[in-house]
């Protein structure tokens, strides 16, 4: 019976583990990947991501609000907060239309992800950041300007 027991609790942490290994830590109910010091154009951050096995920052919904907040939560408990950091959002391609890279889910314009007055309609600022200047409310910027990273993976 402790036996059962003992293998019981071991699986359930393996299980727990598993899919959150070094480098990811658990935030909220995510896997998180955060590191400031990481940087480059929204493309290199996103191959960053993939070498861990996860890919660029995206929430659930247009309103996944628990885990953003979890998120810069984090950000602030552990001194993470002097960087903007790429979200996996885009239009390019398909301009005005915002969609997450994992999953091509589009992305409501406006709160509660966007700071006041964006998205805008510029043809030349096609990716999104977490914006440290606008308490971490998104803002679009050009795909080739220089932010860290913040990878997911699941
Ligand atoms: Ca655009």
């Amino acid at each position: 019976m402790m036996q059962l027991l003992l293998l019981t609790l071991s699986m359930a942490v393996l299980s727990a583990g598993l899919d959150c290994s070094r480098p990811f830590n658990n935030v909220g109910e995510r896997c998180i990947f955060i590191d400031p010091w990481e940087t480059g154009t929204m493309s290199q951050i996103r191959d960053v991501c993939k070498v861990y096995g996860g890919d660029l920052i995206w929430f659930d919904s247009d309103t996944d609000c628990d885990f953003y907040r979890d998120l810069l939560t984090h950000i602030h408990e552990n001194s993470l907060n002097e960087k903007d950091y790429w979200m996996g959002v885009t239009d390019e391609g398909h301009n005005e239309v915002w969609k997450y890279l994992k999953n091509n889910q589009l992305v409501r314009d406006g709160p509660p992800y966007w700071d006041a007055g964006f998205p805008t309609s510029s043809t030349t600022m096609n990716c999104a950041i977490l914006a440290v200047k606008r308490g971490y409310y998104w803002e679009e910027v050009e795909c080739t300007a220089i932010h860290s990273a913040i990878c997911r993976k699941t």
